[in-house]
């Protein structure tokens, strides 16, 4: 506390460092002051003050695996590294159901505990398909839980299958879906959507098919690309739109900044953010969105070294241990071209940050703690 006041502070920063002692809300005026005028030493002293608050040194990981179905897309977002349109799709790449299960398979007798489904938005696969692929996933393994789609896939197959959110989720649920990932978000704001993904799902039905999901009793999570032609005011806007629906459902699990890459894209003429934009912006979310329990660095975006760095600057989540089964974002140029991580080699960059690795389920309930004191390697 007295070391936080000895920082050399801007006046109108005092009151913030108060409230958040306090355990009070930020209003979004005094989150935009945290962005415009907070050093990275002084955010992370108190975002590392809520986070131990939340968490203590518990710092979580799954072990999981995505299959990314198809990367053939009906939109074409600016940012987006990866996708292809239908009509290129001889460049892109389309798993029939057995190839997917056969992914699965391939874990038979190892304990992962998620399979992570997202992918691009083909005009041909639907409803019906992903129904089909889920259901022959928990016949196969039951136990295993299913985060998949993000609203933009979901949107756009119950559209196509004339379905309400209520009956697709509902049917989906009934399938095998256990949560939803965060994907899709982006930035809320109409004026920066229309310039990055015009034509997907728009923020409010991206908002609503999180609340029925919510309201059915499937927890999802929430992301944001950052750090490309975004003002504070965007991201404080964002974040905002999630609290209030967090407060209304409570069914957010975690919040995940996504920070943007730039390789192989058609906004490649725009900068990535600094590493001290990074930390800020992963301090201010866990000073903002004080009714999220978890805030995650997905580390096959930001690299392994950056995630490590944050865990002390708010961070809890580091995801999971992935086994080079995700595309996104080593084709947009991020340094891990090949993300995978065995359970001594996460629990090693967890213990190196001083922090205590959990295996978590998908629902952050503990599998395993690793409380052994650490032996810590100069490495
Ligand atoms: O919505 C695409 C992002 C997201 C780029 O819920 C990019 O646990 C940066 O949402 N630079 C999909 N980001 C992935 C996603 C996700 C990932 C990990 C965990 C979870 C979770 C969700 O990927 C998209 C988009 O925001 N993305 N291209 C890029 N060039
Ligand atoms: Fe399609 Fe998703 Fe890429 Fe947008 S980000 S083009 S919706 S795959």
């Amino acid at each position: 506390m007295q070391l936080l006041k000895s920082c050399h502070l801007p006046a109108e920063l005092q009151p913030i460092a108060e409230k958040i002692l306090h355990g009070q809300r930020l209003t979004p005026e005094e989150g935009l002051l945290l962005f415009e005028k907070g050093k990275i030493n002084w955010l992370g002293a108190l975002a590392n003050y809520v986070r131990e608050q939340k968490h203590g040194d518990d710092t979580f990981f799954n072990r999981n695996v995505h299959i990314e179905p198809t990367n053939v897309c009906v939109y074409s977002c600016k940012f987006c590294s990866y996708s292809r349109l239908y009509k290129h799709r001889e460049e892109g790449w389309e798993l029939s159901l057995d190839d997917m299960l056969n992914i699965v398979k391939r874990y038979d007798g190892q304990p992962i505990t998620e399979v992570h489904i997202v992918g691009g938005v083909h005009p041909k696969l639907d409803f019906y398909f992903f129904k089909e692929l889920l259901q022959r996933i928990k016949a196969h393994r039951p136990e295993i839980h299913i985060k998949a789609f993000t609203a933009v896939e979901l949107y756009y197959m119950f559209k196509k299958a004339r379905l309400t959110y209520e009956e697709g989720l509902q049917q989906l649920k009934e399938a095998g879906l256990d949560s939803i990932p965060g994907g899709g978000a982006e930035i809320f704001a109409p004026e920066i959507r229309e310039q990055i993904c015009a034509d997907k799902v728009d923020a409010d039905n991206w908002l609503r098919i999180h609340e029925t999901a919510h309201r059915l009793g499937i927890p999802s999570n929430a992301t944001m690309l950052y750090g490309h032609i975004e003002s504070y005011a965007h991201r404080i806007d964002h974040m905002e739109r999630l609290r209030r629906l967090q407060d209304q459902t409570g069914g957010f699990n975690c919040f995940i900044p996504l920070k943007f890459r730039n390789k192989n894209n058609d906004m490649s003429h725009v900068p990535e953010s600094s590493v001290i934009e990074d930390i800020k912006m992963y301090a201010v979310a866990r000073l903002y969105l004080d009714n999220f329990p978890h805030l995650k660095a997905y580390w096959p975006m930001l690299g392994r070294d950056l995630a490590q760095m944050m865990l002390s600057f708010g961070v809890d989540d580091l995801d999971g241990t992935i086994d080079d089964s995700t595309k996104i974002y080593s084709m947009a140029g991020a340094e891990e071209q090949h993300p995978a991580m065995t359970t001594e080699e996460i629990t090693a960059l967890i213990r190196k940050a001083h922090r205590t690795p959990v295996e978590r389920n998908s629902l952050y309930e503990v599998v395993r703690r690793f409380d052994e004191p650490a032996v810590i390697r100069n490495d």
